[in-house]
């Protein structure tokens, strides 16, 4: 996995192939993984892929269902800021 200087995973955009910066667990977006970014995948919890519940975004490991793995990937990252 390559790291930004940082200390924040870079991935490869699945569409364009370019490097984008992320940070694990910022499920929104808005660069910070916190209370909001717990919301969202608390209602998704125990959902497989294909489900109505499922959301895609919370999925942080894509392995097709949402479940403490994903979890635990916001409590790491939690209160960190991409700034
Ligand atoms: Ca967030
Ligand atoms: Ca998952």
């Amino acid at each position: 996995m390559l790291f930004d200087p940082y200390g924040f995973p870079m991935f490869l955009s699945p569409k364009g192939g370019a490097v984008f910066r992320t940070l694990q667990g910022d499920v929104n977006g808005d660069g910070v993984v916190d209370v909001f970014d717990l919301s969202i995948v608390g209602s998704a919890y125990g959902y497989f892929e294909g489900e109505h519940g499922y959301n895609a975004d919370a999925d942080l490991n894509e392995d097709g269902l949402f479940d403490g793995r994903d979890l635990a990937m916001v409590t790491i990252n939690w209160g960190k800021t991409i700034l």
